[in-house]
């Protein structure tokens, strides 16, 4: 897991962007899930990333450990395929790639970071990006009292462990079915909560209010947040494209 670890000294800087620009946000896609219900929302992607000049994708786009293809390869090859279908085509706009708890793998890094060097709008990110006063980042450290450190440590130990197998799977989706899922979502996500550990969480990596953070973006809890004020900052959430629940494509401040 070096890669991750070492990688925020070597990132490129974020361009900056005047006020009038135009930024989306979207995560949690997970895509490749029985559960995923992305597809309907490729159109309503399609043209943000058109109309964008940023858009940062905020992890979880894809699911490494619920993927229902065959094997690991194959869910690499398809995820790489798929974003180098929405990059491309779409060359005014930078798209921003920041790892999720489900798609932060060192496979995937190795070949994120090919497909960003072939495609010169594609930045990707392990933890977060800073794009003006706007702070992007997946979420994952709201599951606790998580500092960057402990972020890093747990990322670490996240590896591919083989596909599920099928009852797995199937079980999934009987909870999801039952709307259990939505549930957790909005009984363990609540805001106050959430939204003070990733406030303590940025003051822990020096983007907070002090430093000119304005708006924060997250996704992860799956539970959307349309700006929620808090600690001098504003929060927000689009949610996630999973049967009972929805998904937001969130506009974003690039300045
Ligand atoms: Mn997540």
């Amino acid at each position: 897991m070096l890669l991750a670890a070492g990688r925020d000294l070597e990132l490129k800087s974020p361009p900056t962007y005047p006020p009038s620009a135009r930024g989306y946000f979207i995560s949690d896609l997970h895509l490749f899930t029985r559960r995923s219900c992305a597809e309907l929302h490729a159109t309503d992607i399609w043209a943000a990333a058109a109309d964008a000049e940023a858009f940062v994708l905020g992890g979880d786009i894809f699911d490494f450990k619920w993927s229902t293809h065959a094997t690991l390869d194959d869910s690499l090859d398809a995820a790489i395929e798929w974003l180098r279908e929405l990059v491309a085509p779409h060359p005014q706009c930078r798209f921003f790639y920041v790892l999720g708890n489900h798609d932060c793998l060192p496979a995937f890094q190795f070949r994120l970071d090919a497909l960003a060097h072939e495609l010169p709008n594609l930045d990707w990110h392990p933890y977060y990006v800073r794009i003006g006063s706007s702070l992007f980042l997946h979420g994952d450290v709201a599951d606790g009292d998580i500092d960057h450190e402990m972020l890093v440590s747990r990322r670490s130990v996240i590896h591919h462990r083989g596909s599920k197998h099928i009852v797995s799977h199937l079980m999934y989706d009987a909870v999801v079915t039952v709307r259990v899922h939505r549930l957790v979502s909005i009984v363990f996500q609540r805001a106050p909560r959430v939204v003070r550990r990733i406030l303590a969480y940025l003051d822990d990596i020096g983007h907070n209010a002090e430093s000119g953070v304005r708006n924060v973006y997250f996704g992860h809890t799956h539970a959307p947040l349309e700006e929620y004020h808090c600690g001098g900052l504003v929060f927000h959430n689009g949610g996630a494209p999973i049967k009972g629940l929805k998904l937001r494509i969130v506009k974003a401040e690039l300045s």
